[in-house]
């Protein structure tokens, strides 16, 4: 998978190189390119952004220098991710999906956004025509300074279940949020007994069957209690 960021803050990015994603792109599984959107400006004051037409507080960021950004990297068959606190939510579902992708586009808008008509330029029969697509997306309900954090949030979420990534796939088998309202049960390990609290005793029983059982439970006593 190709994975292009395009920011006005390229550091933001740095642990993208760090643990299983570091390790991913050495291993050639996936690519990340992070790109500067202030090099894509063409004005002396590498000028990203201006007032709202309409009025109001903040600033928009520019369409032509998006337009410049998003060009210069896109592919057929891409998907175009523009961050927004008023996009769709991202769920464990989307990141699934989104591991279909071929190329994953993150556009992080910072201020007031991206001028809408990014989203509106790409969206068009020229680009569906190439299998290219765009989300506007959101990772929960509240608001970020930026789509910096939200970008690598996704970036987490969606490659660790490429084929490859983690060290050990059957950790992907059992987890939470791997089905509608699913959290995984609580787990424990050395030492038995610690600060006078214990390994519950059916996970010492080698009962199998009893352990499922108990874990089944303690997922749907978890799914409730954060309900
Ligand atoms: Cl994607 N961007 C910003 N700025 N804030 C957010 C967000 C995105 N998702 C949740 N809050």
């Amino acid at each position: 998978m190709r994975i292009d960021a395009i920011t006005i803050f390229p550091d933001y990015f740095a642990p993208m190189q760090l643990s299983l994603l570091g390790k991913a792109q050495g291993q050639g599984i996936l690519e990340i390119n992070i790109h500067d959107l202030r090099s894509f400006t063409t004005d002396n004051h590498h000028t990203v952004d201006d007032t709202p037409y309409g009025g109001g507080a903040g600033m928009v960021m520019l369409p032509e220098v998006w337009g410049l950004a998003i060009d210069s990297v896109i592919a057929d068959e891409a998907t175009l991710i523009v961050l927004t606190p008023a996009g769709t939510r991202f769920t464990q579902e989307m990141a699934y999906e989104l591991t279909n992708a071929k190329q994953l586009i993150f556009a992080c808008g910072r201020y007031e956004g991206i001028d809408d008509r990014v989203r509106q330029h790409y969206s068009a029969d020229q680009y569906s025509a190439r299998g290219i697509k765009v989300l506007e997306v959101s990772i929960g309900d509240y608001v970020l300074g930026g789509g910096e954090v939200a970008s690598m949030v996704m970036i987490e979420a969606i490659t660790r279940l490429l084929p490859g990534v983690l060290g050990n796939p059957e950790s992907l088998v059992e987890e939470s949020h791997m089905s509608e309202g699913y959290l995984e049960y609580p787990n424990f390990t050395k030492p038995q007994s610690w600060r006078d609290l214990s390994v519950p005793e059916i996970l010492l029983s080698g009962n199998h069957a009893q352990i499922a059982k108990w874990r089944a439970t303690q997922a749907e006593l978890r799914a409730k209690k954060n309900l």
